[in-house]
């Protein structure tokens, strides 16, 4: 058996570099297989540093062709290149100097993705985390700050347009057809945010007039023919400035904002200071090829990298442990803003949907770590549910606990004395403590311990006394490398609904509970709370205002009036939600016996109720239909899994609410919105129910006719995909699903975003026999395995998105994931060990798919030279 490698870094040894560096003039000559890279360092000793110390830089598969200190060639004996590092001797006590780095690249072969490389013809930089080191040796750290002035050469054919962070100094022209651009970025930043762009691409430009009056020049550059996808973006981009602006106060403050889609990104996007690239799907957008999703998740993370501006750029990390720091900052912010920009509440669901089905899980594996991790092997595994949407969550957390006016006192504060800094999680809660007097020393846990608290709630009332008393209960079970837990503070929002449905507003005795939020602060604490008119129900956890499990044997009358009555439409959602997973989980597990499987009268009638409420918005009902899914039914079960019981259990639910509402859902089915496609989320909202009416009114009917008449008629994506993913889901090998599969594919032949949807569709068909489609999908002929899109529509789709199928009792599925993490790797190291993290539950299932899913991932342990990246998840997963 491999022994385990690999250094492991910590968050406690970290230490400032024994050189300070001033700037950098980087001069980059273009050529697809042989780019020049000179870097011109200015630099001097820290004070304190022993004069004999030696300057050691980062670099990761590069060719040096020379060194020099201040002009002059080093002599060899003083300086050491060796795989990762270059180290220079004999360097000035005190004063500053200059060193040369000359290295040349390859963009063409490059496939990691990391560093410079060629997308599509475009060359195009990812430095974050540590890319920057593939490019020249320097200080690759966040912590070393930088103003960097760039200049670009390359020939006029090859690539158009030269650009990188910061303001345009000035271009021009040499001979031979060859030009130059000149940037320059007054903001000190680390190098992890440097990022050049060359080649020819279609430009689609704005303005944007700030709030002191300066205007900024906003560039999206795109491929030639799809500029007119961009506008949606552009759109997204000027209201997230505006927005930064009137709710945190924060300007803009560069000359120009630019950027740039490109087809083949290892991630969502980068927030490259004034230069931010974009994976192409999150920018491109038209109604006939992207779908309500799509515009969400546009406007989500074109603000996301924006608001990186100042989350992140103009205050950034002191090392990669405080990656939360603009990371889960950046997510709240951005939440905060899609939740203004749509429906609040309808947001706040898909949210915690979300993070149960992403982060919960992650927490309760293997890969369990807190949100500012103490150790890692390979910073890449760390771009993580836990690190974004969990730190989000902690960020939301400390506004509950503050309110609205402290928490923006918290921020202002944080803006005002971090400005410049490579900064900490203890500096970012510091700011906080003194902006409301308040004590954060026990909050701070959430960004050590790992794994989700578990809450259980019990209550009690007295109605000869007219009291009532709610007693909470803590716990947090032991995760990887953590096996004692010290005691949280969770801020639990309430309400008391009274009978009639009113809310009682009385003040509770037993510890702090403040504006509507009981503060658990010790392990076991009651809430007693007097003059209570009549038996109330409780309503916890309202809004999800902490992120734990809940524990409460709550009757499903009450879950019922919680439903009817919450004043909080995400309580009102959680109450229905809980309702239909408590049946789903005890029908599963009838289903794993082979038994008979009862009837869900009182779930289907209150969800045909809901449907067919039409003071409810449209959203709203779609999330109340939308059953959780399998694989939230397989966490709720927690152990023993059987994913073919949990679907047969599933099936036979909707079944029955697809009968008992037929008329409802065939009428709704063809309510969508009329006139010309608006992405707002009103008219999402109302396609978004047609389309769960249609795929209820098909079960019923158990015909693939309705949904294939939708799908001929559609004239938007999101209806196209709706119908497309019925009948394939639904009626799979049906004439309808051929067909519609066909005709999709052709009408989108060389567009491979509209593409990506047709493999993603396929992949997640339930049943064991997807595997073999797959396996041929990978096969035709337009399959190009070097697209990260490509592979997470098929391979991600498949493995996360398709638990009958991925976790066929025959193993075919891990085999299959195995066998292309292995190949990829050798590719893209971190394309792999993210497609890997799929098999992350993988001891939660029953014993048989166990074993058959650790044979997989021993093989992958056993498969030759591993990536970092690979190695790292593997032996975390088998450990
Ligand atoms: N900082 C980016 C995420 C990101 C991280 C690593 C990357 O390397 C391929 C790319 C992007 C964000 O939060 O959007
Ligand atoms: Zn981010």
């Amino acid at each position: 058996m491999r022994t385990e490698t690999g250094q492991v870094y910590k968050l406690k040894d970290y230490k400032p570099t024994d050189f300070v560096v001033e700037r950098i003039d980087l001069t980059f000559e273009l050529d697809p297989s042989e780019t020049k890279v000179v870097s011109r360092v200015i630099l001097h000793r820290r004070e304190g540093v022993a004069a004999d110390a030696a300057l050691v830089f980062d670099g990761d598969e590069l060719t040096l062709d020379s060194v020099q200190l201040d002009g002059n060639d080093i002599d060899p004996s003083l300086f050491d290149v060796d795989e990762e590092s270059l180290t220079i001797r004999g360097l000035p006590e005190s004063a500053p100097f200059e060193i040369t780095v000359n290295t040349t690249l390859s963009p063409d072969t490059n496939t990691k993705l990391m560093g410079l490389y060629r997308t599509n013809g475009v060359y195009c930089t990812q430095c974050e985390a540590e890319g920057f080191r593939r490019i020249t040796y320097f200080y690759d750290r966040p912590d070393v700050l930088a103003v960097y002035t760039v200049t670009i050469i390359a020939a006029k054919d090859d690539a158009k347009y030269l650009l990188s962070n910061g303001n345009f100094l000035g271009s021009g022209n040499y001979d031979e057809g060859r030009h130059f651009a000149a940037w320059f970025d007054p903001h000190p930043k680390p190098s992890y945010l440097f990022a050049l762009v060359g080649g020819d691409l279609g430009l689609v430009e704005d303005t944007f007039t700030t709030m002191s009056g300066k205007e900024v020049a906003l560039k999206i550059y795109v491929e030639h023919g799809k500029e007119g996808r961009a506008g949606y973006a552009m759109d997204a981009l000027k209201r997230s400035m505006k927005w930064d602006e009137e709710v945190f106060g924060r300007e803009y403050d560069l000359d120009i904002f630019q950027l740039v889609a490109v087809s083949d990104f290892n991630m969502g996007a980068m927030e490259n200071k004034g230069l931010n690239v974009f994976n192409d799907k999150y920018v491109l957008a038209d109604p006939e090829t992207a779908t309500d999703a799509d515009y969400a998740n546009i406007e989500a993370i074109i603000a996301h990298e924006y608001f990186h501006n100042w989350t992140g750029n103009r205050i950034t990390c002191r090392d990669w442990f405080q990656l939360c720091l603009k990371e889960g900052l950046t997510v709240y912010r951005d939440h905060a803003f899609s939740a203004d920009q749509r429906s609040a509440a309808v947001k706040r669901i898909a949210e915690i949907r979300l993070l149960k089905a992403h982060q919960f899980p992650e927490d309760a594996g293997p890969l369990a770590h807190p949100v500012r991790p103490e150790t890692y092997k390979e910073i890449n595994n760390f771009y993580t549910a836990t690190v974004y949407e969990k730190g989000s969550e902690v960020v939301r957390m400390i506004r509950t606990i503050l309110g609205a006016d402290d928490f923006r006192k918290g921020m202002d504060l944080y803006f005002e004395r971090h400005d410049g800094d490579a900064s900490t999680i203890e500096d970012f809660l510091a700011c906080f403590a003194e902006a409301s007097g308040r004590d954060l020393k026990q909050f701070a846990l959430w960004y050590s311990q790992a794994g989700t608290p578990s809450v259980s709630v019990s209550t009690d009332w007295n109605e000869a006394a007219k009291s009532f008393k709610v007693t909470l209960e803590q716990s947090l079970a032991p995760t990887p490398g953590q096996s004692r837990k010290a005691l949280m503070h969770i801020p639990l929002a309430y309400g008391l609904i009274l009978p009639d449905g009113s809310e009682f507003n009385g003040q509770p005795q037993g510890g702090e509970a403040g504006n509507g939020v009981f503060h658990l602060t010790k392990r076991k604490q009651t809430f007693s709370f007097t003059d209570v008119p009549g038996r109330p129900v409780l309503s916890i956890n309202r809004g999800f205002s902490a992120p734990v499990n809940i524990a409460m044997e709550q009757s499903a009358d009450d879950l019922a009036h919680i439903a009817r009555h919450d004043s909080d439409g995400v309580s009102r959602w959680q109450a229905l939600n809980e309702q239909a997973m408590r049946h789903l989980v005890a029908v599963s597990k009838l289903a794993r016996d082979g038994r008979k499987l009862p009837a869900a009268k009182e779930l289907a009638k209150i969800l045909v109720d809901t449907a067919a409420d039409e003071s409810l918005e449209p959203a709203f009902r779609a999330q109340a239909l939308a059953l959780p899914a399998e694989s939230d039914i397989a966490r709720e079960i927690g152990s023993n899994i059987d994913p073919d019981a949990i679907h047969t259990a599933r099936e036979a639910v909707l079944s029955e609410i697809a009968t008992a509402g037929l008329a409802v859902f065939s009428k709704l089915a063809d309510r969508a919105p009329t006139g010309p496609y608006s992405p707002a989320a009103e008219d999402a909202g109302l396609r978004a129910l047609a389309g769960t009416a249609l795929a209820y009114a098909s079960i019923a009917e158990a015909e693939p006719v309705r949904a294939k008449a939708a799908f001929d008629a559609s004239n938007n994506m999101t209806a196209m995909t709706q119908a497309l993913q019925i009948l394939v889901h639904q009626f799979p090998g049906s004439d309808e699903a051929e067909a519609a599969l066909a005709a999709f594919k052709s009408r989108f032949a060389g567009d491979a975003l509209a593409l990506d949807k047709w493999y993603a569709i396929q992949a997640m068909a339930p049943g064991a026999g997807t595997s073999a489609r797959v396996e041929a999908l990978l096969e035709s002929p337009d399959f190009d395995r070097k697209n990260p899109n490509r592979m997470r529509a098929l391979i991600g789709s498949f493995s996360a998105g398709n638990p009958t199928g991925f976790n066929a009792p025959d193993g075919a599925g891990y085999r299959l994931l195995a066998r292309e993490v292995i190949d990829i790797d050798k590719r893209n190291p971190q394309l792999a060990a993210r497609l890997l993290t799929a098999m992350r539950s993988w001891r939660s299932f029953e014993p048989r798919r166990q074993k058959l899913a650790r044979q997989a991932l021993v093989s992958i342990r056993e498969a030759g030279k591993l990536s970092p990246d690979v190695g790292d998840i593997i032996e975390r997963m088998l450990a």
